[in-house]
């Protein structure tokens, strides 16, 4: 029993598995936790990005905006970063479990082995209709800034420019160049307009919002893998499918906002929890 009196969230793997064996729709929330193992940095826990760099001010259409030369730095940083990851067991999990997985971690490691799975070869293409949802882009996604264009095209050359090529180190110390010229900036294919990260940043709309608020209706057990659940509208989806009789089974390397509610807990590195479970 927690202090409050309400139930401890179970820990009991052999209960965890009849539910998953008796559920009908099942629906992963993925974060950037299911990405760790792979090298890619995550936000807010421990090195994550949100300690060394100030979210609001490169993750916001404002902060783009203002300096688009510190922001395409840290995209550029990021997409480095998610070129060299490979998938983990966790992706393998689920892939092969094929669940329907919300993902609102923008640089996934998860699409080859998501892809080798859905359609079994590797070189499918991404979006032929592979379970997964993004919430919140793709790093890959480069978009034209013009509302006239809006192309948007994804693109893993690296580096994606050749002002932004070497400027890792820089970031890495957290010292980014801010004069980068915005005409030596990623430019869109189409129309040559300045291009920015293809990502949803703080005070947009996340993307696939219809399509999640389906998947979660129907949904009678939700996993939330990797996340510290504290971005919304994503947040939101575990207790929704609670709310509606379904249950929650956190996947989570350390205690997450919400996770005393949740119907299942199993903490630890979701890379050898996942397996485990959906094994
Ligand atoms: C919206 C893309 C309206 C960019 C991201 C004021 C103005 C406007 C909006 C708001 C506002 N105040 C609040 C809001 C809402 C806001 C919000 O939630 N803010 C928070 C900070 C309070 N949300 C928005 O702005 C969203 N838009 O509300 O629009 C609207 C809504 C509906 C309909 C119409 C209009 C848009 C938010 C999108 C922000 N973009 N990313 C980029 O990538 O740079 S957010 C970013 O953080 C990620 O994308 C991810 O979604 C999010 C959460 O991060 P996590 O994935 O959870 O990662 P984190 O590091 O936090 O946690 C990692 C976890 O993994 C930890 O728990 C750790 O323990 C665990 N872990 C680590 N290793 C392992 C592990 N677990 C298991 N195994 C391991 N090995
Ligand atoms: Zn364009």
């Amino acid at each position: 029993m927690s202090d409050s009196g309400a139930l401890e969230p179970s820990r009991d793997m052999a209960e965890f598995k009849r539910v998953l064996n008796g559920a009908k729709n099942i629906i992963a929330v993925c974060g950037a936790g299911l990405s760790a193992a792979s090298g890619i940095p995550t936000f807010r826990g421990a090195g994550g990005l949100w300690r060394k760099y100030k979210a609001m001010s490169l993750a916001t259409p404002e902060a783009f905006a203002e300096n688009p030369s510190l922001v395409w730095q840290f995209y550029h940083y990021r997409r480095e970063k998610a070129l060299l990851a490979e998938p983990n067991s966790a992706h393998d999990a689920l892939a092969k479990f094929s669940i329907p997985a919300i993902r609102h971690q923008t640089a996934p490691a998860m699409d080859r082995v998501w892809k080798a799975h859905a359609q079994g070869n590797a070189d499918a293409d991404p979006a032929a209709n592979t379970p997964l949802l993004e919430m919140h882009g793709r790093i890959f996604d480069v978009m034209c800034t013009s509302n006239f264009c809006g192309h948007v095209e994804y693109d893993k050359t690296s580096p994606i420019c050749e002002a932004l090529g070497g400027t890792e180190e820089a970031v890495e110390k957290n010292a980014m160049d801010a004069t980068i010229p915005k005409s030596k900036l990623p430019r869109c294919k189409k129309c040559n307009v300045l291009a920015r990260p293809g990502v949803v940043w703080f005070g947009e709309q996340p993307i696939n919002l219809d399509k999640n608020d389906e998947l979660v209706a129907a949904a009678d057990l939700c996993l939330v893998i990797g996340t510290s659940s504290t971005v919304y509208p994503a947040a939101m989806y575990a207790g929704l499918v609670q709310m509606q009789g379904g249950k929650v089974a956190v996947f989570n390397l350390d205690r997450s906002e919400g996770d005393d509610e949740a119907d299942f807990l199993f903490l630890g590195p979701c890379e050898e929890t996942l397996p485990e479970a959906l094994g």
